[in-house]
């Protein structure tokens, strides 16, 4: 690889010396938190908070839904970890979702959701997340708050960038932190082949418009650098996807020291319409890929997992045109793009400035051939000073993330010196500053990253709550602060902790999602293969040493509530199907000893519990959830028989009624 001569500059680590990379603190809260903020926070009982937001859980590997701003938490909803709350991830059905090239895995670490947009307007009909450890993407479908498919991207780790989607949701793209050698190359690779063996991989994956049915379309091949984040252009710049990386230093140690030495990093622009072209022009390669691809049937209540076996790759050195570097001051993190497409704007975290990038100085650039060396020997890099805009001067420390808001001004993240700064979009002025507690990753402001946003609310992520809640022993809250941004100075309004580590979040106006909500699932619909549809169709069949009870639940038995004939040595599976038909009546299900889970059953709904029993004797069963008045009866008994017994197969309910 050929670069120009940026200068070395090991001193830039000078500005993180001593404490200030581990963040500092601002002063107290007290005086910058608004004197109404009680009032505009205040959400009255019965009332709809106006706003939702989804965070990431971060290492937990879900999302949770709040309602802002109130603060309150709404649900946690399961993506790539198993979740006890509803069995998630352990019900029969839903344990195909965990699958992947690796086998089935339990828990992941998710960082950025996407709401799906329209015409670079969210839309409020998906929600996108990555899988950053096990590379994935999810699809949350917003009318049912579930994940309805999990796509794994092969070729990369570290799916980091992502799931960051175009601005019809054409795509949502996945880029690799750790790159490696290709699935298909790997050979006994030694560590220290980096530079000759190493790739990156962007993926671009397909959402269909009509029922958001996720493929993976094509992956570039892109140098062997880390990719942190990404955003696509919207109106003039709608052809393209801008992603960072940092270590263009090709390190594969040490990264703290060896990939802080150059004074520039790159911007990466994708020109992803012309690689779609390609594509469809029959220029891509397949390669061989295992990848699984799981998906959940909204009818059969259930999910398949399908192992892929090939990918198509576009190598970018081969096809002038399709991707340009534009150089980024020190390890760029996140890339965000203005409401109007217009312009670029690049975090670089050990930077001292925030370079505003313009597409039109862009497109000039390419014209124009103003390059500054090429990467890999083809890829130009485009000069610095041609596709500058401008830069935001003293912004503060450590500059992570940028927002809109629908007034033409910008809020960006200090992660080292702990504060939200607001600046001016045409003339990149600084307007305000409002401290944060403490250190923020992302922040989110309604509709922050689409073409129209709303504004009114900022979430500032932070990753550090030292002193700012009771303690909790060693792992303290994690937690958001919430602003007013309506006036011309931010105020601070509310803290309020979180689910895991919020790495970014999503806000949309409620009403965008509200009137898509299923209340219930449709009894007539339901399809999965051991439905039980009415209390008389229930029963127990034995075949071999399998045994399926088809159980109902309704308020407040479960059907059938004694079973006898269970063996030692029996795989039971209880297919539970609550035959209720009204909104927020799920019933649940636990029987003793289940060395699996139990389960949460939506109305209409059919789940799985799988059980070994492992004891004989009598094993009681109830229902989990406080459904009715009579919950406490909702109940009943398995005999479990030695192995070998001749007890037979007998369920019923009502028989032997007590007499008075
Ligand atoms: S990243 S801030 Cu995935 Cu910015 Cu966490
Ligand atoms: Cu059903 Cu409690």
């Amino acid at each position: 690889m050929k670069f120009s001569p940026y200068k070395l500059l090991v001193p830039a680590l000078a500005l993180l010396a001593g404490s200030t990379i581990y963040g500092c603190k601002p002063g107290k809260a007290g005086s910058s938190v608004d004197a109404d903020a009680a009032q505009k926070v205040y959400v009255a009982p019965g009332k709809y908070d106006e706003v939702y937001a989804f965070l990431s859980g971060g290492f937990s590997g879900q999302v949770a839904a709040y309602g802002i701003p109130s603060g309150r938490l709404l649900k946690v909803i399961p993506v790539f970890s198993q979740n006890p709350e509803n069995g998630y991830g352990y019900s029969e059905e839903t344990k195909p979702m965990l699958n992947t090239s690796h086998g089935f895995v339990p828990w992941d670490d998710s960082h950025h959701p996407e709401l799906s947009k329209t015409n670079g307007e969210d839309d409020g009909r998906w929600l996108f997340i990555n899988g950053n450890n096990t590379p994935r993407i999810a699809r949350i479908d917003l009318a049912t708050f579930k994940t309805a498919e999990i796509i794994e991207l092969p070729n990369i780790g570290g799916n980091h960038a992502s799931p960051f989607c175009t601005e019809n949701t054409e795509y949502v793209v996945g880029n690799t932190r750790f790159s490696e050698p290709l699935d298909n190359n790997k050979t006994d690779n030694s560590i220290a082949s980096f530079k000759q063996t190493f790739k990156g991989a962007v993926s671009f994956v397909k959402v269909n418009k009509d029922n958001g049915a996720m493929n993976l379309a094509f992956q570039l091949i892109v140098p062997a650098f880390n990719y942190d984040l990404a955003h696509a252009g919207k109106g003039p710049s709608h052809d393209w996807i801008f992603f960072t990386c940092y270590n263009t230093e090709q390190a594969h140690t040490l990264l703290e020291v060896n990939a802080s030495q150059r004074d520039k990093d790159f911007i990466m622009a994708v020109n992803w319409k012309k690689a779609e072209e390609l594509i469809a022009a029959g220029k891509g390669t397949k390669i061989s890929a295992k990848y699984a691809h799981n998906v959940y049937n909204e009818k059969t209540h259930a999910a398949t997992s399908v192992m892929e076996s090939e990918t198509q790759t576009i190598d970018i050195t081969k096809f002038p045109g399709l991707v340009y570097y534009m150089p980024c001051p020190k390890s760029p993190h996140g890339v965000d793009v203005s409401p109007d497409g217009l312009s670029i704007v690049a975090s670089g975290k050990l930077a001292a400035v925030i370079p505003v990038f313009s597409y039109q100085k862009m497109l000039d650039a390419i014209d124009k051939k103003q390059y500054d060396g090429m990467v890999e020997g083809n890829i130009p890099v485009l000069k610095y000073e041609a596709v500058l805009r401008g830069e935001v001067k003293k912004p503060g420390l450590g500059p992570l993330h940028t927002e809109f808001d629908d007034k033409g001004y910008a809020y960006t993240t200090m992660f080292v010196s702990s504060e939200v700064v607001k600046w001016k979009l045409d003339n990149l002025e600084i307007i305000d500053r409002i401290p944060s507690y403490y250190s923020p990753g992302h922040l989110s402001v309604v509709g922050g990253d689409s073409k129209k946003p709303f504004g009114k609310y900022l979430l500032s992520l932070n990753k550090i709550t030292k002193d700012r809640y009771l303690p909790t022993g060693p792992e303290l809250a994690q937690a958001c602060q919430l602003i007013d941004i309506t006036g011309n100075k931010m105020k601070l309004l509310l803290d309020f902790p979180t689910i895991g580590k919020p790495h970014y979040a999503q806000m949309i106006l409620a009403d965008k999602i509200l009137k898509n909500q299923v209340k219930f699932f449709k009894l007539e619909d339901n399809k999965n293969a051991f439905a039980t549809k009415s209390e008389k169709d229930t029963k127990v069949v034995r075949n071999g040493n399998r045994v399926d009870v088809y159980m109902t639940a309704i308020r407040s038995h479960l059907a059938p509530d004694n079973i006898e004939g269970i063996k030692i040595g029996d795989e039971v599976y209880v297919h539970v199907t609550n035959l209720e038909q009204d909104w927020d009546v799920p019933h649940g299900f636990a029987i003793k000893g289940a060395n699996n889970a139990e389960l949460l059953v939506m109305p209409g709904e059919t789940c799985t519990l799988k059980w070994a029993p492992g004891l004989a004797g009598i094993v009681p069963f109830y229902c989990t959830d406080f459904c009715s008045a009579l919950h406490q009866e909702m109940q009943g008994y398995f005999r479990v028989s030695p192995a070998g017994s001749n007890v037979p197969i007998k369920f019923s309910i009502g028989e032997n009624p007590v007499t008075q």
